[in-house]
């Protein structure tokens, strides 16, 4: 995104990298995360991770806010996540500090940024990105996966209409921000159907052509 103030983000891209992991609901960014955080040394943040542990956190103001806008799939303000991605990322720095060059850190940004807003306001304060892993996949695969995880996961939107919300949001408000992202050359568009393996060697394919490199210990 360009930047419109000339404020300086919180972590240089110098010794930090950013990539932002989306696709829509189902699609596969968690469990693909765990895969790139084995192979890539990167440091995996959920945004929808972290705003459920913020949820149910005691002596959080959000937690009311957080529960309804999740259950009805609508974007909770992005002051909340960004100050709680910002803050990850600066205490895993605090333990590991970047050594810079071949040893930058890497982030792996799951879930977000999800309107262009976002994006824009991540990019200036916190970090700019160096490209977005985009997960393509067809709202009826993702509906069969999300019904079948609501059986077990006890997630509160993993139910026929929390799930018709969030595939709307996705198309209306999401998918804007992987195209603007495109438009500037920074999206790596992968199929996410099929074998978690199969999309894996896609995935891995895109980050080849891209150059980066696999790093076994974060
Ligand atoms: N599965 C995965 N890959 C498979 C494959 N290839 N074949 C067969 N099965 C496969 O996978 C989903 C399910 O599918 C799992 O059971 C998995 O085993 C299986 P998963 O890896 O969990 O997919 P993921 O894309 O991570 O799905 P998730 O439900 O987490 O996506 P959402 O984008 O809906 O959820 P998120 O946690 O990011 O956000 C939830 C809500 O939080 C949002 O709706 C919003 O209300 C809020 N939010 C914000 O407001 N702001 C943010 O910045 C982020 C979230
Ligand atoms: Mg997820």
């Amino acid at each position: 995104m360009s930047p419109s103030t000339t404020q300086t983000p919180r972590f240089s891209p110098s010794d930090t990298t950013v990539v932002f992991l989306l696709g829509g609901p189902g699609s596969g960014k968690g469990t693909q995360s765990s895969n790139l955080v084995r192979d890539y040394g990167f440091t995996h943040l959920s945004a929808g991770d972290l705003l459920r542990a913020e949820q149910i956190r005691e002596g959080s103001q959000y937690g009311e806010l957080i529960k309804s806008y999740i259950r009805d799939g609508k974007i909770v303000p992005m002051e909340i996540t960004v100050a709680l991605l910002s803050n990850a990322m600066a205490e895993k720095l605090a333990q590991s500090p970047s050594s810079g060059g071949e040893g930058k850190a890497r982030f792996l940004i799951d879930g977000f940024p999800r309107k262009l807003d976002q994006a824009v306001f991540f990019e200036e304060t916190v970090c700019p990105s160096e490209f977005t892993l985009f997960l393509d996949c067809p709202e009826e695969v993702m509906e069969a996966r999300l019904l079948k995880r609501g059986e077990t996961s006890g997630r509160d939107d993993d139910n026929a209409e929390s799930i018709r919300k969030r595939f709307r949001t996705f198309v209306e408000t999401s998918m804007p921000v992987v195209d603007e992202f495109a438009k500037q050359d920074k999206v790596i568009s992968v199929s996410a159907t099929g074998e978690v393996e199969d999309v894996y060697k896609r995935i891995q394919a895109g980050f080849e052509k891209r150059g980066v490199t696999v790093r076994t210990s974060s």
